[in-house]
């Protein structure tokens, strides 16, 4: 009998601009030729596939919905349903395209003064300068406000000192964009501050032991002493807001794409569950196996439909803060439930990097923590709804 998609569940097509699908479906197609066939080996030797970066460029994928400056200029919606197709793929190809785009681009173009915007955003946007976004720190990730790097006014140059942890892209960055507390401000109002490779007092030494996002660059910006010019810093950014205004950009973008990951771990379950036999039937014929499925599915759906609407949202200026970590939240938890229901359909070949969902489980405990963690997004949420602040 002819079965059902998760596109005849949601009915997302039919939802979609004739340019939004079309830009869905080359990003499927490049994902299955250029990233399927070679990912889970990238992630076993715990490699990033950068020869990639200039086709994500080419393909206009990095800071895809940023207008001007060689960038791409496409809506909310468009951007999600690629970043999801990315994700489908693997969570650490999708953190290199969000940071790239949504935070270290978006900074600039932002924050950015014109000649900050001339020298970076093309090469950014076509993948020839690899930027990275430093906020958090060893000891203040969910309270950057904390954070205990500085910049200090010498002549003609800012000298920064500090130190951020868990910065992806780091290692390979060309361009970091830092986020400090300038010293002479009584009100140490956190900026942001454009670090080049080459830069004295700079390093970026990568995270070792790393048992999720392995296919993918993660590491630390170390900063002693680092001297940078003047024009470095972004002369419009002022206050913990502007770094914050940057995550809402990539938190939409990663409540898409953790779906992406669910949708490529509920696919390769139920090809499981539809051959695997057991008790001389397949398992997809058990009840317990279909109302898994089922489970999955709709969880998907909601997903999907609730990202569609937010984002609709956002493209056209309305959206909160508060409707982003709601998008946030439930796509991260779900897909995560998601990946850990797949594994377990596989049985001990869920155990296998020859299917997709242990590596996407894992790489989703990092979705789940990072860009504001489960619980922060909740309290973001309560203060919303309660006007208490609990943090
Ligand atoms: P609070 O006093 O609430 O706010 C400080 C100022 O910021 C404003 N603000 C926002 N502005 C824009 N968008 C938002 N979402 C904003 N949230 C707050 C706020 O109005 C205020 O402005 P002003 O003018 O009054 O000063 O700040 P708080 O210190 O109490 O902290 C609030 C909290 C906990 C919500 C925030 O700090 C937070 O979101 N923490 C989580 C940190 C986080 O998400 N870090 C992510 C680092 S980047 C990353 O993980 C990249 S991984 C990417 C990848 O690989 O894909
Ligand atoms: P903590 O803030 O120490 O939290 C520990 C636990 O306490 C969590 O469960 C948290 O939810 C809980 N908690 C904290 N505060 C409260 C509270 N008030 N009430 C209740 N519970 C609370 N950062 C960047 O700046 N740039 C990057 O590019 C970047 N990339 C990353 C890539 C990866 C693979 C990972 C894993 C992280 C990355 N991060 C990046 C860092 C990420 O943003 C932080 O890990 C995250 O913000 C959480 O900070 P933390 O790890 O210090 O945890």
């Amino acid at each position: 009998m002819d079965t059902l998609t998760l596109d005849d569940l949601s009915g997302l097509p039919g939802l979609l601009t004739e340019e939004e699908a079309l830009i869905r479906a080359t990003a499927r197609a490049f994902v299955a030729e250029q990233v399927l066939p070679q990912i889970a080996d990238h992630f076993e030797r715990k490699t990033f596939p950068d020869e990639l970066v200039p086709e994500l460029g080419a393909l206009g994928y990095l800071g895809a919905n940023l207008t001007g400056y060689g960038c791409a200029g496409v809506n909310m919606v468009s951007y999600g349903l690629m970043l999801q197709e990315i994700e489908y793929g693997d969570s650490g190809l999708r953190s290199f395209v969000s940071v790239q785009g949504s935070l270290a681009m978006y900074a600039i173009h932002r924050f950015g003064s014109e000649e900050q915007k001339q020298a970076h955003l093309p090469p950014m946007a076509r993948g020839q300068q690899i930027g990275c976004f430093g906020l958090t720190e060893p000891d203040h990730g969910s309270d950057p406000g904390g954070m205990r790097t500085f910049a200090r006014t010498r002549g003609n140059t800012f000298v920064l000192n500090g130190t951020k942890a868990w910065i992806t892209n780091s290692p390979v960055a060309d361009v970091a964009v830092v986020w400090a507390k300038l010293d002479e401000d009584s009100h140490k109002a956190v900026r942001g501050f454009i670090v080049e490779r080459g830069s004295k007092g700079f390093e970026t030494p990568p995270m070792k032991s790393k048992m999720s996002m392995r296919a993918s660059h993660t590491g630390e910006i170390v900063l002693s002493d680092c001297v940078v010019p003047k024009e470095s810093m972004l002369p419009l950014s002022n206050g913990l807001g502007s770094p914050l205004a940057c995550l809402n950009q990539a938190r939409m973008g990663i409540a898409w794409g953790a779906i992406g990951a669910a949708k490529a771990c509920f696919e390769s379950a139920l090809a499981y569950a539809r051959t695997r036999t057991q008790f001389g039937k397949p398992i997809g014929s058990k009840q317990l196996i279909q109302d898994q499925l089922v489970e999955m599915a709709l969880e998907i759906t909601k997903a999907d439909l609730m990202n569609l609407h937010i984002s609709r949202l956002k493209d056209a200026g309305k959206v909160t803060p508060q409707q982003v970590s709601m998008c946030k939240k439930n796509s991260v938890a779900q897909a995560l439930r998601i990946a850990r229901m797949a594994r377990a359909i596989h049985g001990a070949n869920g155990i296998s990097l020859e299917y997709c969902p242990v590596r996407h489980m894992l790489n989703l405990e990092s979705v789940y923590t990072y860009e504001g963690t489960n619980e922060v997004h909740s309290l973001i949420i309560g203060q919303g709804l309660t006007g208490f602040s609990a943090f």
